[in-house]
């Protein structure tokens, strides 16, 4: 399946249904009218041969630094989080001393309206033409004219299971059909506690796929969607093990946990890392017939980058097909580069998955933004069912 034709297509009809949601930085996020007049990158002096960048972790490939170096005698700093929220608080705290970050795209929306970013400057980015124009046009929904932001790799948040170790779990009891009772049903959540059950330790994540799960709408800002949400979750609280982001892969890698609610992604490279370690456990990252969460993970240039020339020598470097090929091929993540699909490794671009049927892309709740009072409340709602009282 030529998977970016596909994305395409459904891109068009999504950009119908959803709209552009509008969410501006609120006041408590400090962002001035100063910061918000975007910048354009200044473009011609030159500049240190430093790029310090920010991105996810387990999220580029072991040689897309040191050929970059090589490329163009660039030194790369490169620190890795694992929350949209931990990135955030860097932004708005101004000078992140960083020259590319990578938010994911509903964020960068409201980082965006913040004058968090400077403006690309597309002339410095030849290899533009690379990127799907689906994906381009989907971006375009939360940055108008492509202007800020470029896609890094894209996926969907699910339910990732050791598919023996869950078997063994649930003994009688079939697997359900909606995969996500696995982590939010009592009934499954009360038999998989014993191989251990690890959730996403992120407000938003983990509300996200609350309200989807209880079929409301996934952005909607009606507080009591939320106490539903929660209550829901209390349900099954006792039955979590640990919240964690990053650290999902090597528990499901090694057999630690048998059930994860998180990244696609993430179990894809949970399964790879397992065979490569030799700890052979089968991880899969299930596709809810309900559908999952698209979110796609977008690279951008500080307000305060020292180095955006640097930035963009980056940016036009990771738009080569070969170079957006051996991430995906390390990450078993999506991406946004058409020309990058020959070079995709056969394994992964057969993986329904990762490149997704036409028929589970069009299940995908579109990525959306919350607002600030409502990511407030998200957040205290968090932390109570997180600490379980
Ligand atoms: N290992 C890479 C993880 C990237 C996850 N991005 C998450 C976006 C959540 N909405």
């Amino acid at each position: 399946m030529n998977m970016n034709l596909s994305y395409s297509k459904y891109l068009l009809g999504m950009a119908i249904i959803t709209g552009l949601a509008t969410v501006s930085c609120s006041k408590s996020d400090n962002t001035t009218a100063e910061a918000a007049k975007p910048t354009v990158a200044a473009a011609s002096e030159p500049e240190e041969k430093i790029l310090n960048i920010y991105n996810w972790s387990d999220y580029i490939a072991p040689d897309t630094i040191a050929n970059f170096e090589k490329e163009t005698g660039i030194k790369v700093r490169y620190d890795v989080f694992d929350s949209n929220e931990i990135l955030h608080a860097k932004l708005i705290a101004k000078n992140t001393g960083y020259d590319i970050v990578v938010p994911g795209s509903n964020w960068a929306k409201l980082q965006i309206d913040g004058g968090l970013f400077q403006k690309l400057d597309k002339s410095k980015l030849p290899n533009w033409k690379n990127l799907d124009p689906g994906i381009l046009k989907q971006m375009a929904e939360l940055d108008p004219g492509n202007t800020y932001l470029i896609d890094w790799m894209w996926s969907y948040n699910t339910v990732g299971i050791n598919v023996d170790k869950v078997k063994a779990a649930l003994g009688d009891t079939p697997m359900p059909d909606n995969a996500w009772d696995l982590v939010f049903n009592p009934t499954y959540t009360s038999k998989l506690k014993s191989c251990g059950i690890t959730f996403l330790d992120t407000p938003a994540d983990v509300f996200q796929a609350a309200l989807h799960y209880l079929g409301k709408p996934v952005y909607t800002g009606t507080p009591e969607d939320y106490q539903a949400a929660f209550d829901m979750l209390m349900k099954v609280r006792p039955d979590i093990k640990k919240f964690n982001s990053g650290g999902q892969i090597d528990d499901l890698a090694s057999g630690n946990i048998c059930v994860a609610y998180g990244w696609a992604g993430d179990f894809n490279l949970a399964h790879k890392r397992s065979i490569e370690n030799k700890a052979e456990q089968h991880i899969e990252a299930l596709v809810p017939k309900t559908g999952g969460l698209m979110f796609m993970d977008t690279m951008a240039i500080p307000a305060d980058a020292k180095h955006p020339n640097n930035a963009h020598l980056w940016m036009n470097y990771i738009m080569q097909p070969k170079v957006t090929a051996a991430i995906t091929n390390t990450v078993t993540y999506a991406n946004p580069n058409k020309a990058a699909t020959e070079f995709v490794d056969e394994d992964i671009k057969n993986n329904k998955s990762i490149f997704l049927s036409d028929e589970d892309i069009a299940k995908l709740v579109p990525p959306g933004v919350e607002d600030a009072k409502t990511k407030r409340n998200m957040t205290r709602l968090y932390t109570k069912f997180k600490s379980g009282v």
